[in-house]
């Protein structure tokens, strides 16, 4: 397959690289860490490598190097259409080269060829009581698949380190194949018949997928769906999901205990929850003012939240200083195929309105919108409006950039994450000179 191949003829250079850094460089230093940094939640500290993408302050993300409308323009795309398969995503991001149209195709068809989900995880699913959040649903499907690891299986057999990548990546794309189906399935369960979604082998993964969600304008969804895959896929490694995915893997564990965990951490409202709860609130400005308010009274609504002690969701961002890439690249997708929607007019009002108010109350560091202050809005226009599913959505595409991450983790033989602590009272004494 295209992608063992190209991995193992870049293995032997990165490998000396990362050992030169590992062994030859191990002293040199690179950052200092204050005492802010510690009781603030590590904000800044440069302590985590990876090579897939980083996020620029003033920049925002770049994949293998690529700005999002960069990568846009150069990944293939499928004939007609306007958004690229995210089988060329991913090919890029594991391999850090823009694949042919050829290549992309052959990603597309490794998913479609291990699509088959074992039955037994849709039974469990079903077992759970209705009102289960779907990324408990979520967590748990991936938990349960677990029993398919390759790589668990290898190394009972006492695989060698140098092979750890090789059943990390056979892991890798099962998983990856396998998640929108899961997905497609607890959106049935959960909202419409609870049929079990199969793949059409013709089709690309975002086609499938919204054909397997049963949106009415699936070619524009299937745009959406291929947008929305891409930019979310990867946001460097120390946002909290990639962070706990690496961190659960460090260990050995394989990428399904691994990015079960990183799904727990997805779920909370800091992090992809974010996205459920910005609809929510843009809706909340609808159906108070009964369509798009005018400046002044969402001036009035944003102040309202913040004083009521919640923060504005969508907004905000632990290293971005600038309005988020993600963000723009959804604005722009939405203003070119729907710029009348209601929805999307008040999104682009609270762009115009939020970061102002934000500056003058003066606590959050950046003011600006994150990717979660518009994606719901774009989902929502679709017909798909059951919020409850959108971190779900967010899983999908998240597990693209931390599988890639975790078989070069693997590749390279990285080691298990174990940072140290300090107890409040020896800061106490370096905060007195002591
Ligand atoms: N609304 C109100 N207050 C905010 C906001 C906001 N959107 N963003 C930051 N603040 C506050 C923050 O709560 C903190 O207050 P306090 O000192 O009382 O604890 C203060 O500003 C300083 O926070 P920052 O250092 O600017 O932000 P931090 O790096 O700690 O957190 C977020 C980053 C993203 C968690 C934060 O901006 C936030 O809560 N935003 C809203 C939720 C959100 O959109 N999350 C999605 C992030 C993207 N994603 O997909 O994961
Ligand atoms: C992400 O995509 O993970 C979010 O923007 C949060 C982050 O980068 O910290």
């Amino acid at each position: 397959m295209i992608l063992n191949e190209k991995i193992a003829a870049q293995l032997p250079a990165e490998r000396e690289r990362y050992r030169a850094l590992a062994k030859d460089h191990a002293d040199v230093v690179v950052d200092e860490v204050t005492v802010g940094q510690i009781v603030g939640g590590m904000r800044d500290i440069k302590s985590l490598l990876t090579d897939i993408s980083y996020v620029d302050p003033a920049e925002g993300i770049r994949f293998r190097g690529m700005s999002i409308p960069e990568m846009l323009a150069a990944l293939p795309k499928p004939d007609g259409i306007d958004m690229p398969y995210v089988g060329g995503l991913f090919y890029l991001l594991l391999i850090g080269e823009v694949p042919t149209k050829e290549q992309a195709l052959e990603v597309e068809s490794e998913w479609i060829k291990r699509s088959e989900v074992p039955a037994y995880v849709f039974d469990t699913l079903r077992a759970m009581p209705k009102d289960t959040h779907p990324m408990t649903l979520f967590s748990l499907a991936v938990q349960s698949l677990q029993t398919q690891s390759e790589f668990a299986r290898r190394y009972q057999e006492g695989m060698k380190k140098d092979e750890y990548w090789e059943p990390a990546l056979e892991d890798t794309l099962n998983l990856t194949a396998r998640l929108p189906i899961v997905a497609a399935f607890i959106y049935n369960l959960k909202f419409k018949d609870g049929m079990e979604p199969k793949v059409n082998p013709s089709l690309d993964y975002g086609a499938n997928f919204a054909r397997m969600l049963g949106v009415e304008d699936q070619d524009g969804y299937a745009d959406l769906a291929r947008l929305y895959f891409i930019i979310h896929s990867d946001h460097e490694s120390g946002n909290a999901s990639a962070h706990v995915t690496h961190l659960a893997a460090s260990t050995l564990s394989d990428i399904y205990y691994a990015f079960s965990a990183g799904l727990n951490a997805l779920a909370g409202p800091l992090h992809g929850l974010a996205n459920q709860e910005c609809l929510d609130w843009l809706l909340g400005v609808r159906d108070q003012f009964g369509g798009v308010p005018t400046k002044e009274q969402l001036r009035q609504y944003a102040w309202d939240t913040l004083e009521s002690g919640q923060v504005i969701p969508g907004y905000g961002h632990a290293v971005l200083r600038v309005p988020d890439p993600r963000f723009t690249a959804q604005m722009k997708f939405a203003k070119e195929r729907f710029p009348d929607d209601t929805l999307v007019q008040i999104a682009d009002m609270v762009f115009e309105v939020v970061p102002q108010v934000l500056k003058e109350q003066g606590k959050a560091k950046n003011p600006s919108p994150n990717v979660d202050a518009i994606s719901g809005t774009l989902q929502y226009y679709y017909g798909v409006r059951e919020f409850d599913f959108y971190t779900v959505l967010f899983g999908v595409s998240r597990a693209l950039g931390v599988t890639a991450n975790y078989v070069w983790a693997r590749a390279l033989g990285q080691p298990i994450e174990r940072p140290k602590s300090v107890t409040m009272k020896m800061l106490e004494d370096v905060v007195a000179g002591k």
